[in-house]
């Protein structure tokens, strides 16, 4: 009976203690951990002046996990975020971009087989065009969030494919910056995109997705054609549903997909209430209505899909498609 008594006191005392002090009591200090980074590293071939350089003076960055920690939850319906997201003022700056640069953007377009409007709208909403690119040092973010331990393994590996990117040489450790996550450059790349989509636009040899623009469009474009962009679409379009269309129709899941001519038959229309293009081709679209049937409602085809890979947002997706489409249409 005592010693039932005396257990469940225990119990109760250590459901009372804060949980964050067994787990740290068993976790090694951040210098030991960084340590063990270094060392993964080494066993990874990483050479020791990189290693050197890439963990000197390595911090422990407390904003970083707080701004993990912190992400709005709030959600905005689609009227109230993609005004925000697209205001005019981008709307124009991405327009006086895709002029400036058109020589490299056509360039890189035809050469990945993608339309150049999709590359300056995902350069705007990633970074505003290179101008919001992070000021974290990749190292520091990466260390913090591995250390934080909410997701270790998978900023770990970042770690060792961010100790990879700087052995090539594509940018000095003083200037490997990004993100509190460790997406990187203007367009936000994490290490393992970089390594799996980063590409040289210029042809110097490097991969300078923080300085070099012509880099900056030729990996994203990369990344897109890698991921499945069909050139010869747009991403679908805002559209008009019937009133009392069923939610069970909505989704992005292979079998909710439909031809043109069987969503024109279910009374869909084109947001300013023409019939939608090309019935008479085997594209497959589907609906999607973040808002349900009161909200903005959108056919999307496979192109939008694969902006999706690029972010699981759908706020993202929407948003650079709908700068592509004001690129393009005003
Ligand atoms: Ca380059």
């Amino acid at each position: 009976m005592i010693t039932f008594k005396s257990k469940l006191t225990t119990l109760a005392l250590a459901t009372m203690l804060p949980f964050t002090s067994w787990a740290e009591s068993a976790k090694p200090s951040f210098e030991d951990y960084v340590l063990e980074l270094k060392e993964q590293g080494r066993e990874q071939g990483i050479s020791e002046p990189i290693l050197e350089q890439a963990f000197s003076d390595v911090t422990y960055k407390p904003r970083a996990v707080k701004a993990d920690k912190n992400q709005p939850e709030k959600r905005l319906t689609l009227d109230e975020y993609i005004p925000r997201a697209v205001p005019d003022w981008k709307v124009k700056q991405a327009q006086k971009l895709y002029k400036q640069n058109y020589a490299d953007l056509k360039r890189i377009g035809d050469e990945y087989g993608v339309q150049p409007r999709f590359i300056v709208a995902l350069w705007g909403v990633e970074s505003n065009f290179g101008t919001f690119t992070g000021n974290y040092r990749v190292m520091d973010a990466l260390a913090t969030m591995a250390y934080d331990g909410r997701r270790e393994e998978f900023f770990r590996t970042e770690a060792m494919h961010a100790l990879k990117i700087l052995d090539e040489g594509h940018i000095p450790v003083e200037n490997f910056k990004g993100s509190w996550a460790g997406a990187m450059g203007q367009p936000q790349f994490m290490p393992s995109s970089f390594m799996a989509y980063a590409a040289d636009g210029n042809g110097d040899g490097k991969k300078d997705i923080w300085n070099t623009k012509a880099d900056v469009f030729a990996s994203a474009a990369n990344y897109l054609s890698q991921s499945g962009w069909q050139e010869e679409y747009t991403w679908g379009r805002q559209v008009q549903v019937p009133s009392g269309i069923s939610l069970e129709l909505q989704g992005r899941s292979e079998e909710k997909g439909k031809y043109l001519q069987e969503w024109s038959e279910l009374g869909i229309k084109r947001f300013d209430g023409r019939p939608l293009p090309r019935l008479d081709e085997d594209i497959k679209a589907w609906l999607i209505m973040p808002d349900d049937q009161n909200g903005r409602s959108y056919l999307v085809y496979n192109n939008y899909n694969v902006l999706m890979k690029w972010n699981r947002s759908y706020y993202f997706a929407l948003a650079v498609s709908h700068l592509a489409d004001r690129i393009k249409f005003g």
